[in-house]
């Protein structure tokens, strides 16, 4: 018996005695050893092995062959058993590994029987031999648990080692301190010269202090005092801001010096905006399903086509329901992925194309900006091309003539199981799945494609008459069937997606058509619609499963007879006047403050989409304050909040670059990329749904519930719906 053993059998009696005495057990008592043999003193039982690798015994240590050309990290498993967990404690997990290549383990605390459930999991890269350690509070309590280390997924052999694996129960808990770096928090980006120019100050101090503002050479441009703030709702913390928007300079690395801390240097310069209009369009050629990446346009990102019927992909050319849901397949090859996954779902490819083609007809701009996409040259702009690439996908969801629900489209298609990261599309060995049709996602295509028909038109006739009859097909399905609502349950291999309530869908569904065709039957539809009344304008203006903002964003600016369309106008400047009070109370420039101060999934894009809707007010108006109510939300995502972070990877001194993904995911295998340049993550979200997020967060605050890590898919995912209304904001800006 090793002296892990021993002392695991100890404590387990001496417990029972002391509940037997009935005196009182302290809630952190002896460390305990979990592990059975974690040093191989004793050979390699209980350890076990499967997907045909033997463990031995090599110097002390416990070894695999691991087999070349599996696709999941659970394919091939080297993890012990039996191992007792209690939820709410503390543990710290460790062993020595080795890898012969650069490979990532899946270090893995969780249930070992089904439905599996990971506590705590840890993906480093290994090497030489390299000691590990974390310590994370278990969420459930088990006698069934395990610890594993999954190491499939691999293309070529390797061979894994590992020794001294200890799970020791009963340890303080770990306190994960955020490097924030300088407490002066600025745009580490670029403030633009005619634009608002305020930074946020982190310090104990209650009253006003000096600030500087120094150019590159270290020659003050500015001085100032301070305005205190009191403690902010949205990170906890004591604030001052700092108002510098009289300086007028242009110049890069410019700094802020305030209460013995200078900032991060950021720029003063009109020119940032347009690169970041690109880079966030040119983030959706490589998310693109059904098609080669082509190494010559993204240097680092050439990929080959992922889900064409090419092993061990099983394709999307081909696609049939789930068991009982229809009887036939479809080709639905090509669209964008969804995100770090590979799945593709219609009401969120909707809310990304209406935002794309919205940011298209509100910014003549966008026209001209090049994407260096294989369709390049071809005399459509490049936002139409690469915006196509998804509405043909979206057309292709949709329920032939003769079949039950004819004209309706099916909800999603994506793998029936969940796969692990890293996962190349190309290389996902899922069966893929149609899942049931809904009247979200058949109100999604009506929008979206009766809006294509009237942007379109110009460039390709055919194409908008197609998408046209399309739409007015799906409208009259959705009619025919409006309670046909995608469940939260149907949530495995891909994202629910679920939507209960699609009052809002008929009512943008109905906007796009009227706007598009001038029809009464439709401008019927949006009169009569309690949408059309009602306060649309909410914490957050509207995202994939609130679109009723979408629909009155366009009413009020596209072009149209509605009656009554003054009033149409003034509720989406109320709106914006809305969220520019909730702006200058909040000492970060936030123009959200979400009940509870619960921030939502995905923040980040609530952010912007809110700013969209202060930049229309911009546009109803002529106003300034809306266009620096737009740049001051800039702001927050470019560093001035609580993390010092810029959400943008590649923008900023510091930047989110590990955004969750199956492909860009060289956190994990280092030589697969880092997201593109221009791509958003999630930002801050309380909930913090993922288990790594849970044991670096809980107990977050606001603005804090955020972590740049591969595995926080709660927190740093990044999507085709979060990075429309990034592009739609940077073209915003750089046509200012
Ligand atoms: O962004 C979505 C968020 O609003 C939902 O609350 C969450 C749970 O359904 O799902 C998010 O979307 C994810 C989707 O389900 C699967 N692909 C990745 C998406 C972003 O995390």
């Amino acid at each position: 018996m090793s002296l892990w053993e021993r002392s695991r059998n100890v404590a387990v009696i001496g417990a029972a005695v002391l509940v037997g005495t009935g005196l009182a057990v302290p809630a952190q008592a002896a460390e305990v050893e979990q592990v059975v043999n974690g040093g191989f003193a004793d050979g390699t039982a209980p350890f076990w092995a499967n997907g045909g690798m033997t463990l031995a015994l090599d110097d002390g240590r416990g070894c695999v062959d691991v087999p070349g050309g599996t696709a999941n990290k659970w394919d091939a498993i080297l993890g012990q058993n039996d191992i007792d967990l209690v939820a709410g404690e503390n543990y710290r997990f460790a062993f020595d590994a080795s890898g012969s290549a650069a490979k990532s383990v899946r270090a893995v605390v969780g249930l070992a029987v089904d439905p599996y459930d990971t506590y705590f999991e840890q993906s480093p890269v290994l090497g030489e031999t390299q000691h590990y350690e974390w310590t994370f509070t278990a969420a459930a309590s088990t006698a069934q648990g395990q610890v594993a280390f999954q190491l499939g997924g691999s293309p070529d052999p390797w061979r894994f080692c590992v020794d001294n694996v200890s799970l020791v129960g009963g340890v303080p808990p770990e306190v994960y301190e955020p490097d924030t770096g300088p407490r002066v928090r600025v745009n580490q980006v670029a403030y633009l010269p005619s634009g608002p120019k305020v930074a946020t100050l982190v310090t104990g101090k209650t009253t006003p202090v000096a600030w500087r503002l120094a150019d590159k050479s270290g020659r003050t441009r500015a001085e100032g005092q301070s305005k205190p703030r009191g403690v902010d709702v949205s990170s906890g913390e004591n604030v001052h801001t700092i108002d510098f928007s009289a300086v007028k300079a242009k110049g890069t690395g410019f700094t802020l010096t305030a209460d013995g801390e200078t900032s991060r240097p950021f720029d003063i310069t009109a020119d940032a905006y347009a690169k970041l209009r690109t880079d966030a369009l040119k983030f959706y050629y490589t998310q693109r399903s059904g098609i080669a990446i082509d190494e010559a346009l993204r240097p680092g990102y050439g990929r080959p086509a992922g889900h064409v019927d090419v092993a061990p992909n099983q394709g999307d050319g081909n696609v049939p329901c789930q068991a009982g849901v229809c009887d036939y397949n479809l080709d639905v090859r090509g669209g964008w992925y969804d995100a770090g996954d590979h799945g593709k779902y219609v009401v969120n490819g909707g809310i990304s194309v209406w935002e794309l083609l919205n940011a298209y007809e509100r910014t003549p701009g966008l026209r001209k900006v090049g994407l260096n996409i294989p369709e390049s040259g071809n005399g459509t702009p490049d936002l139409l091309n690469e915006v196509r690439w998804e509405l043909d996908f979206l057309l292709k969801m949709q329920v032939p003539a003769g079949k039950p629900y004819a004209g309706m489209a099916h909800h999603k298609i994506h793998d029936q199981n969940w796969t692990g990261l890293p996962l190349l599309p190309h290389l996902d060995p899922q069966p893929r799945e149609l899942h049931p049709v809904s009247t979200a996602a058949t109100l999604n295509l009506a929008a979206t494609a009766a809006q294509a028909a009237r942007i379109y038109s110009k460039y390709d006739r055919a194409f908008a008459q197609k998408a046209l009859t399309a739409a007015r097909t799906a409208y009259a399905a959705a009619k025919a069937n409006p309670a046909l609502l995608a469940p939260e349950s149907d949530g495995v291999g891909g994202g629910a997606y679920n939507d209960a309530k699609v009052s809002d869908d008929f009512y943008w569904a109905a906007a796009e058509l009227f706007l598009t065709t001038g029809e009464k039957q439709y401008s019927a539809d949006v009169l009569a619609s309690p949408e059309h009344t009602a306060d649309v304008f909410g914490a957050g203006a509207f995202d994939w499963g609130n679109t009723a903002a979408a629909g009155r964003l366009d009413l009020a600016l596209v072009p149209n007879r509605l009656p009554g369309l003054a009033k149409v106008k003034a509720s989406v400047v109320a709106g914006a006047d809305k969220y520019l009070a909730i702006q200058k109370q909040h000492p970060y420039g936030v123009p959200y403050a979400p009940a509870n101060n619960s921030w939502d999934w995905g923040s980040n894009s609530i952010i912007l989409n809110n700013m969209v809707v202060i930049a229309a007010a911009h546009e109803l108006t002529g106003r300034d304050r809306y266009r620096d109510g737009v740049l001051t939300g800039l702001d927050y995502i470019f560093g001035r909040n609580a993390l010092n972070i810029s959400y943008v990877t590649g923008y900023g001194e510091v930047s989110s670059h590990n955004q969750h993904s199956r492909w860009y995911a060289k956190q994990l295998d280092p030589a697969l990329p880092n997201p593109p340049v221009g791509t958003l993550a999630g930002g801050a979200n309380s909930s913090i749904q993922d288990p790594y997020a849970q044991s670096k967060l809980t107990g977050c605050v606001g603005q804090f519930c955020y972590i740049d890590d591969i595995q926080s898919w709660s927190t740093n995912e990044l999507t085709i719906n979060w990075n429309a209304p990034l592009a739609w904001i940077a073209a915003y800006v750089a046509a200012l």
